[in-house]
């Protein structure tokens, strides 16, 4: 028995964790338990990399020593908690996966995509996510929410081509797999981007609105 493998992607302040959660509510209601979890982390060790990623520090650091992190923060994230639950029938949602290594590594830092799709076949072999959700707005309105935050991370110091460079990147990855994304208007009120999210659950995986 295999499970169902769902994540969510997009750029700074799109709204992840707010929706995150409705996800997770929606399926434990519709009888479907998910293992929620997120990337870079999930696991001790994969939150360990996530902080050394995350902090800000004086030292430059390599793109290529981040990307690598990422993966290895992957590859620790698929053997101790999302291969054993999808192994066991259990659904998972996860807040970021590849994807993103595609955009803010590939798009933002402009690494070369078939590097993140080589490491892609070594880490994940056949697993991919069965359902992402890409939500997506205007990069000026994710950074206006994200900014009432207080403290900044590694990433959110970036200037905003960047995002605008990321979020490019997830429109084409969206682009090159249709079946598998389905995006959501992020830019519109909360409960509008639950009635996006509800047809998508319904559509592509039968669970049903309330
Ligand atoms: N990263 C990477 O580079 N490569 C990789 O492979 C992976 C990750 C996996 C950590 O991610 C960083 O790692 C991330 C990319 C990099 N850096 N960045 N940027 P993260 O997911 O932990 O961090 P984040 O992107 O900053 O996510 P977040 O802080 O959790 O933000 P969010 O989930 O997208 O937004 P939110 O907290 O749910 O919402 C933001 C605010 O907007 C909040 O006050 C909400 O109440 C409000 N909100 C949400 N939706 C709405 C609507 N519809 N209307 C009005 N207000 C709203």
């Amino acid at each position: 028995m295999t499970g169902v493998f769902i994540t969510l992607e997009g750029v700074e302040g799109v709204g992840k964790s707010t929706n995150l959660t409705y996800i997770q509510s929606k399926l434990n209601a519709s009888g479907h338990p998910v293992v929620v979890t997120r990337e870079p982390g999930g696991t001790e060790m994969a939150e360990e990399i996530r902080h050394l990623l995350l902090q800000p520090r004086s030292e430059p650091v390599s793109e290529m020593a981040e990307l690598l992190l990422m993966f290895a923060a992957r590859a620790q994230h698929l053997h101790a908690l999302i291969k054993p639950s999808l192994n066991a029938g259990q659904w998972v949602l996860c807040d970021r996966f590849t994807d993103a290594t595609f955009a803010y590594q590939g798009g933002g830092r402009g690494l070369p995509l078939h590097w993140i799709s080589n490491l892609e076949t070594m880490v994940q072999q056949t697993i991919k996510p069965d359902l992402t959700f890409l939500l997506d707005l205007p990069v000026e309105i994710g950074l206006e929410r994200a900014a009432k935050r207080s403290e900044l991370d590694r990433f959110e110091v970036e200037k905003k081509t960047f995002f605008e460079q990321v979020r490019n990147a997830y429109l084409m990855r969206a682009e090159q797999e249709p079946d598998r994304f389905a995006i959501i208007d992020a830019s519109v009120s909360l409960s509008e981007v639950h009635a996006q999210i509800d047809k998508v659950l319904a559509e592509k995986l039968g669970v049903k609105a309330e």
